[in-house]
């Protein structure tokens, strides 16, 4: 299928993998850009040395195009944005705020640059700004979230802008890929279906917990300090709720967080671990390959889109 977004980042199908922070890793990144989406290696809160081994670990798995997704909140963001551009990295997503200061060195260097946003305020300034595409990602996603639905902010962000939008939030298979592509998306973005693929190094107690999901097992914490974040309900989002209720300060809550995404992908700790995960959840079933993932679906939407 060929798209805006196939005919500008090189790719096969119009699949977008989510830059998952500890998710994400070199593994998941060449895995499905070897089926013939765009990989992504999520840095998260990583430190750059990290992201420039994933990068190069990459290279060495597939010649195929794949990205790098900068969380902009990490501390070590401005070296990150150094190494993406000193190892070639073809395409660039960013997340959790605004790109604005790496546009021009990623732009001088030839990197196609993609900034998810939650707005259409933040997806026209994007576009000024001289970005490539933009990634509308809405509410039902998983990680840390803005507040408007995929159905709402895709079609107002196309109207907004020239640029290609990806739809992102709530799509796990053919029916909201071809969903997407009705609102006018060009490609779409996947995150929680790509946490239990196969190639997927998370903790196995993690994956069962989303193919058990059922679709209102996930809550949203951190509304009250500005970070909402959406994971599945587990003894964790008990507890923060709880706290957060009782008008617990930032300081408090984040004690609880800290180390919790990894304590659940690394440690498989499934009780007062951050188990990240949208509200599609509810209808992944089964482990399957990176590469069965996305036949399945292009098959199961070209025949809708006909
Ligand atoms: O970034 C994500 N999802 C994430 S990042 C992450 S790591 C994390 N871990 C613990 C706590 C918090 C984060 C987990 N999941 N998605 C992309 C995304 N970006 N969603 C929403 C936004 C966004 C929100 C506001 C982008 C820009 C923005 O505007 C900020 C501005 O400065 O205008």
């Amino acid at each position: 299928m060929k798209t805006k977004i196939t005919e500008l980042l090189g790719i096969e199908y119009p699949i977008i993998q989510g830059g998952m922070a500890w998710v994400a890793d070199y593994h998941l990144a060449a895995a499905v850009s070897e089926a013939g989406g765009l990989g992504i290696i999520g840095a998260g809160g990583a430190p750059a040395s990290f992201v420039r081994e994933q990068i190069q670990k990459t290279k060495e798995l597939t010649k195929k195009p794949f990205g790098v997704n900068v969380m902009l909140m990490n501390p070590e963001a401005d070296e990150i944005a150094r190494v993406i551009v000193e190892e070639g990295v073809p395409v660039v997503t960013t997340g959790a705020g605004n790109p604005g200061k790496y546009l021009a060195s990623w732009k001088e260097a030839g990197i196609k640059v993609i900034p998810v946003v939650a707005s259409v305020a933040l997806a026209r300034m994007m576009e000024r700004a001289g970005v490539d595409a933009v990634i509308a990602e809405g509410t039902e996603s998983g990680g840390h979230i803005g507040a408007a639905t995929t159905m709402t902010l895709v079609p107002q962000v196309v109207d907004a802008v020239k640029i290609p939008v990806i739809a992102a939030g709530g799509i796990a298979d053919g029916r909201g890929f071809a969903a997407a592509m009705m609102l006018g998306a060009e490609a779409v973005q996947m995150g929680t279906r790509f946490v239990v693929a196969r190639e997927s190094i998370v903790h196995e107690n993690y994956k069962k917990k989303i193919l058990a999901a059922k679709d209102i097992d996930s809550e949203v914490t951190g509304t009250s300090h500005g970070h909402p974040v959406r994971q599945l309900r587990n003894n964790m989002t008990r507890e923060y709720l709880k706290l957060e209720k009782a008008g617990a300060p930032f300081e408090e809550l984040e004690h609880l967080t800290l180390g919790a995404l990894r304590k659940a992908v690394v440690e498989g700790d499934t009780v007062n671990g951050t188990l990240m995960a949208g509200q599609i959840a509810g209808m992944i079933r089964e482990e399957m390959t990176c590469a069965e993932m996305i036949q399945e679906i292009m098959k199961q939407a070209e025949s809708l889109l006909k």
